[in-house]
């Protein structure tokens, strides 16, 4: 079975003014898409051919000769992940997430202002993801280009897109700008507490 754009969970101008439908039209439509097509022509007629994403990505990291297909396979699992880590309705985070952001961070502002600077603070291109580590301890974690947590035993729980074709229509350069919208705004936390439980994620 190919791996296939999902659609998105809300429609493309939810999160205006802060994520505009010109953003979601190129990133969702153009560059997401784009990943799953090459990923889908690598695959097709190899070993991998069946295979999750997630098991794709921790096959092949590190492996010189699968660089392109580690790209693009992850790119096509962080990108999923990120759709849902968006929320059209601002919410509040829910008590048992906040009440563990709190234990591990000292605060939800400490946690915010860690991710926000990691985010920030990731030269080029990246994401900013907030995970979870084998003994249950919450982190913040900046991956360059393509890379994931995932393979490195943490388990993500919230991600944001640092790169610029993530931002630049609607922030222009103003990427801290944009970290904070998603951290007080737009981040979708029922999600990230979905996570948490182990009742989340898989592709
Ligand atoms: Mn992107």
């Amino acid at each position: 079975m190919a791996f296939s754009l999902p659609t998105l969970p809300y429609a493309d101008n939810a999160l205006e003014p802060h994520i505009s439908a010109q953003t979601f039209s190129f990133h969702h439509g153009k560059h997401h898409q784009a990943y799953i097509n090459k990923a889908n022509d690598m695959i097709a007629g190899t070993e991998f051919e069946g295979k999750s994403a997630e098991e794709i990505i921790k096959a092949v990291v590190g492996k010189a000769d699968k660089q392109g297909l580690f790209n693009n396979v992850a790119q096509h699992w962080n990108h999923s992940f990120f759709w849902e880590s968006l929320s059209p309705v601002k919410q509040e985070i829910p008590a048992e997430l906040e009440a563990r952001l709190i234990e591990d961070f000292g605060s939800v502002e400490s946690f915010k202002t860690e991710f926000t600077s990691a985010g920030g603070t990731q030269f080029g291109s990246g994401w900013a993801w907030l995970v979870i580590d084998e003994t249950g301890k919450l982190h913040v974690k900046k991956t360059a280009n393509a890379n994931t947590p995932l393979t490195d035993g943490f388990k993500p729980l919230l991600t944001c897109d640092v790169w610029e074709h993530a931002y630049y229509l609607d922030y222009q350069n103003r990427r801290p700008d944009f970290l904070n919208d998603f951290v007080n705004t737009l981040a979708n936390w029922e999600f990230a507490l979905k996570n948490l439980k182990g009742e989340g994620f898989k592709l």
